[in-house]
């Protein structure tokens, strides 16, 4: 048991100031939207306060896990994007000891969402996308969309996503696909 002051200390300690900012902007977001739609708020913001907890560490270090623990070896070519959602769920449960099932679930999801996403893993894939500090051409209309229908917000999130890496030539995580294939296609 942590008070959400030692939370707080333990997460800026792994992280810059303005990514702990942005972790403060998608606590905030996700509780609004955890009201909304009637999300357990304590759980909210412990999964919001820890969803990039792992971020910012060294690729070494999370190529290492990755090989010592049970992930498939294909995970290692998709990069920090992917291993700092699906790893850093274990990281985050190891190290802050932090044991519920749904908070590390949506950690583990907040990146690629899932076919099969709890309510509280949509709130903090669409609070992470649509937080007060994102600046992208959509970002309104996502927003708007996230205080309308989370359902929606996903799918949403999901499509511009798709948009966005493809467009870039980015290796496309499968589970990405997974999302897509069951929000966004009709
Ligand atoms: O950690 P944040 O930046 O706050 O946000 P995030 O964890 O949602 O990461 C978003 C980035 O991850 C964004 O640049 C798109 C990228 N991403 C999402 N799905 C995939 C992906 N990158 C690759 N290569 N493949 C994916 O399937
Ligand atoms: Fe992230
Ligand atoms: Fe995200
Ligand atoms: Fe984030």
């Amino acid at each position: 048991p942590m008070t959400r002051s030692e939370l707080m200390s333990k997460v800026a300690s792994q992280m810059s100031r303005k990514r702990f900012e942005h972790v403060l902007r998608v606590e905030e977001m996700a509780l609004i939207l955890a009201e909304r739609y009637g999300c357990c708020l304590e759980k909210t913001s412990i999964a919001a306060l820890t969803h990039d907890y792992a971020k910012e560490r060294p690729d070494e270090e999370m190529i290492a896990l990755i090989q010592a623990g049970d992930y498939s070896t294909d995970l290692i070519k998709y990069g920090n994007a992917i291993w700092h959602g699906v790893v850093g769920a274990d990281v985050v449960a190891k190290e802050l000891r932090i044991t519920d099932s749904d908070i590390l679930h949506a950690i583990r999801l907040h990146t690629t969402g899932s076919s099969e996403m709890s309510l509280l893993a949509k709130v903090i894939y669409v609070a992470d996308y649509v937080e007060a500090g994102r600046e992208f051409p959509v970002v309104k209309e996502a927003r708007a969309l996230a205080l309308e229908d989370l359902d929606r917000a996903v799918a949403f999130e999901t499509k511009q996503t798709l948009l966005y890496l493809t467009q870039k030539e980015m290796l496309i995580y499968p589970k990405t696909l997974e999302t897509y294939n069951h929000w966004v296609v009709k």
